[in-house]
This record gives structure tokens, sequence and C-alpha cells, in this order.
């Protein structure tokens, strides 16, 4: 079979190829137009440079000696679009400015995704050291750093200096007290040996209770024992004014006549401070509970005791004062409220290791018995707080008189502490308390004398008051037993000095 290609009408009639023209028909060959149409495949026609005239029918033609068939298509031309040719020069450097551009794009991009990411990992990061920070200062405890070494200044036990330090629990317990106090093995007591029971008293920030505490070598002997401790929401100042009078007692050692320092726990909890106990309280109380009665019935059912127990009680004092003076510790505060009453009668001087700030006014004011502390402060103490042992034999002169009077409130006719201060200047000085012996009425006019240099030392106090001592009959009494006018007077004038102290509270504020 053989093919051939028409151009022409859409019409192909048998005619045979020799009637074509005649049909406006052409039969197209390869030569054919400058060589236009390419059949070199006959099943396949391809013109090139193809113009209008090109518009119309294509027919293909098959055909052998049987006969031909045929088929058509038509060809349509468009007129070229009317374009304004662009230099393939200019299409390049659009294409390169397109590519800088989204290149300069993609990297501006690429750098804010970046310091974006940037920021936000060093938020998270910074956000994670400020959480790890907070989480670090929680779990530190305040450590207490006590340097002994300054103890002894200008011949004088101070207080050893005690600061507080943050850091790392080294141990679990610490934290559970949010400090850690160095461990003193010659005094530390383990908490399990220790029971506390009912609060004997407290001040502003601290309170003592009984406490009974196991003893290892006997296990059904425990001692009574009292407790100093602080109260919940304390300072750290008052932690280290408690630390401090630790120190303080345990630097001083023992002595018959001052509360010693049973032992102390420092760890796994709060501090305790643990002391002798002494179970008749403190000797201006004891003294007024035994203050003989007008009836033949007590106030309360107690002994009252002799001029020489009383004599007794000031030699006791005396020499709990000896004692702390030959170490170098100036009490600042002794007075009978602050002298305890122990077994057998032992009196036993208390709080002599209290850090005392001697620069706060709050000195002036009256303490929680009602009573000022201003009347047993020597002048110098008083007017140029200057503290020293013979200060403190000043105030034992006072504490005389407390103990000659059953714990009487002294100064009790003067109306303020400003007629005070101008009365001790004067040389006012008490009157011999009715009942007490003239002996021991001259020590105390030796305590008060103005100029500390003349008053005697406690040495020479624990000499003169055992000599009135034994010069005392056993069972001489104070002339108290019946309500002499100078008691009543006193009573009444106590009731004054309370009004009166109302007067200074005003004042010193
Ligand atoms: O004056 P007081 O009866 O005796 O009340 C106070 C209270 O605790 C607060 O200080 C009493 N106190 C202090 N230390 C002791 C102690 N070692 N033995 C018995 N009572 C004490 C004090």
């Amino acid at each position: 079979m053989d093919l051939f290609w028409v151009f022409g009408e859409e019409t192909f009639t048998i005619g045979g190829i020799a009637d074509l023209d005649r049909q406006n028909q052409r039969s197209l060959t390869a030569q054919q137009d400058g060589g236009r149409y390419d059949i070199s495949d006959p099943q396949r026609l391809i013109i090139s440079n193809v113009t209008l005239n090109d518009t119309g029918f294509y027919t293909c033609v098959a055909y052998n000696t049987l006969g031909y068939t045929h088929s058509h298509a038509y060809l349509t031309v468009l007129e070229p679009l009317d374009e304004v040719p662009v230099p393939v020069r200019s299409h390049l450097r659009n294409y390169v400015i397109l590519i800088v551009v989204l290149g300069l794009l993609v990297v501006m991009g690429a750098l804010a995704a970046a310091r974006f990411y940037g920021r936000l990992r060093l938020e998270r990061r910074e956000k994670k050291r400020a959480v790890e920070k907070a989480n670090a200062f929680q779990a530190m405890t305040k450590k207490v750093l006590i340097d002994h070494q300054n103890m002894l200044a200008n011949g004088t036990i101070v207080a050893p200096t005690i600061r507080i330090e943050r850091c790392k629990p080294s141990k679990e317990g610490s934290v559970m007290s949010g400090y850690e106090l160095p461990v003193d093995p010659l005094w530390e007591i383990p908490r399990c040996r220790l029971q506390l029971g009912k609060q004997l008293g407290e001040g502003a920030f601290g309170r003592v209770v009984r406490g009974a505490l196991d003893n290892p070598a006997k296990p059904n002997a425990s001692i009574v024992v009292a407790v100093k401790m602080l109260k919940e929401g304390h300072t750290d100042a008052e932690l280290l004014d408690l630390v401090s009078e630790m120190e303080v007692m345990k630097m001083i050692g023992r002595h018959i006549n001052i509360i010693n320092l049973v032992g102390t726990s420092t760890q796994d909890g709060p501090l305790l401070v643990i002391v002798e106990y002494a179970p008749h309280g403190n000797l201006r109380t004891y003294l007024r509970e035994r203050r003989p009665t007008s009836g033949y019935e007590r106030a309360f059912d107690h002994e009252t005791p002799s001029v020489r127990e009383l004599t007794s009680f000031s030699y006791q004092v005396a020499r709990g004062m000896e004692y702390l003076a030959s170490k170098k510790c100036i009490h600042r505060d002794l007075a009978a409220r602050n002298i305890l009453v122990g077994e057998n009668k032992t009196l036993k001087i208390a709080d002599f290791g209290l850090a005392r700030d001697i620069q706060n006014n709050e000195y002036y004011r009256k303490v929680t018995d009602g009573r000022l502390p201003v009347k047993w402060m020597a002048p110098e103490a008083l007017f140029e707080r200057l503290y020293t042992t013979q200060s403190d034999v000043w105030s034992f002169g006072i504490l005389l008189w407390e103990i000659m009077t059953m714990g009487g409130m002294p100064y009790p006719s003067i109306p303020n502490v400003e007629k005070l201060f101008s009365l001790l200047r004067e040389g006012y000085r008490m009157e011999q308390p009715p009942g007490c012996p003239q002996n021991l009425y001259g020590v105390m006019r030796e305590c008060w004398e103005y100029y500390p240099t003349l008053r005697p030392t406690f040495t020479e106090l624990v000499e003169q008051l055992n000599t009135i001592l034994a010069s005392l009959a056993p069972q001489e009494y104070l002339d108290l037993g019946v309500p002499s006018p100078a008691d009543s007077a006193e009573s009444s004038r106590d009731v004054s000095v309370d009004s009166q102290f109302e007067l200074c509270k005003s004042t010193a504020m």
C-alpha cells in the first residue's frame, strides 16, 4: 500500500491523481516550496515555516491495486502576535536580579529566623538558670560562723564574733532549721535524749521550757533541765544573740552560784541551749512570796527566811559575781529578778551571757514585771553607758537592798527617772531597810559610792558578807513579822511606783 498527501478542498473525489489539479487540490511532495514538507515518514506530514497560505485541509490518501481510502485534517494558521521583541540579554539580567533578590530575601529570612530562635533559646536558658538559682537559693541554709578569737577584749569577756553566711546545706538536718551551726562535741547533746515539758516563761523572741534529759549511764534517771530556745519567726540577729549567750556560758565554765550550761543541741533542728533548772524561780518572787504576813496564816505556805538566810543569799550572789568577775564577765543587769533559786536554797545568777544592747534607749523602759532597769544602774552606766565590774557592784548594792526588803521596789518614793538622776548626782541613797543589820546596810552604802574605784570588789564583798554571816544567829528574822508602818507604806508606795512607771514610760518613748 502507498500513501500520499493532498492539500486543497475538503471533499476528495475519486478521479485519480491526475484529476487533482482540476479539483483545486494539489499533491504534496518533499521537493515543493523549497522542501518545506517533510514526508520522510509518509504517515506523518511535517510543515516548516508555516504561513497563512498554509491554512486549509490536508488529506492523506492510501491506495493499492484494489482501491484507495483517505482521511483529512484542517490546519488553521494564526496571525503572529504584536509582541515587542525582548532582547535575550535583558531577560538574563532580570533573571539575575530576581535570583539575587530572592537570594537576599532567603538570606535575610534565615538571619531573622536565626536571631529569633537565638533569642528564644537565650530567654529559655536564662529562665532555666533563674529557676535553678531560685531553687538553689531556697535549698541554701544559713551557716553560722563563730570566731572565738576576740572574746577577750580590754580584759573583758565580750561575745564572740558570730556571723551568718548563706551556703549549700552540707547536712540534711540543717535544711530543717534553716541554719547550720558548728558542732561542739564537748557540749553537743542529741535531741533524742531531751524531752521538752511545760513553758517556764517567755520573752519577746525566746522562751524557756522545762525539760527532762536522759542519762545514758542510768536509763531511768533523767535530770530536770531548763531549755532556752527561740520563738518561731525570730530574726537572724536573735539567733546570733542566743548563739553568743551559749558561747559565753561555755567560756565562763562552772560555778555553784551561776546557772551552768548543761549542753546544747545544735544539729538537726532549732538551737536548744540546755541549762541547769532552778525549781524555785526568781529571787524577787521567791522573797515576796515569803514575806511575813499580819495574821497567823501565811499567804503562801512558805517559811520566811531568817536574816542569816538573807545574808547567805547575798553572800552566794557575791560568790557568783566574784567568779564571773574573775572570768572578766560583766553582767550589766544584776537584779533579784535575774537570780534564780535552786535546790537547797542555792542561789544562781542567770542571764550573765546575754548580749545586751547597751546603746539602746529601751533600757529606760520598764521590763515585763513593771520595773525600770535604770534603778539598778550605776551613775556612770546611766550617764556615760560605762559598764564595768564596778558598775555591777553598784547593782549588787541594789540587789542587797531588794533582799533585805524581801523583794521590795527600789527608790519607792522617787516620782520619776529624771528625779532619780538628779538625786543620785546630789548623793541621795536609799535608807536602811527595816530589820536590816547596820553592817549589811554599810555594805550597801559602800556599793553605792559615786566613784567606781571607791566601791568594794566582789572579792571584798564575799569576805565582808562571810564575816557578817558568821556573826549572825541562825534564827534571827527581819522585823517584818507584824506589818509595820514602813511595811504598809512600802506596799502603798509600790502602787505609787507603778503609776510612776507609766510616767517613766511616756518620758522614755
Ligand atoms: O522569773 P522566772 O520565774 O524564772 O521566769 C523566767 C522565765 O523562765 C523566762 O526567763 C524562768 N527561767 C529561766 N531560766 C530558768 C532556769 N534555769 N530554771 C528555772 N526557771 C528558769 C525564769
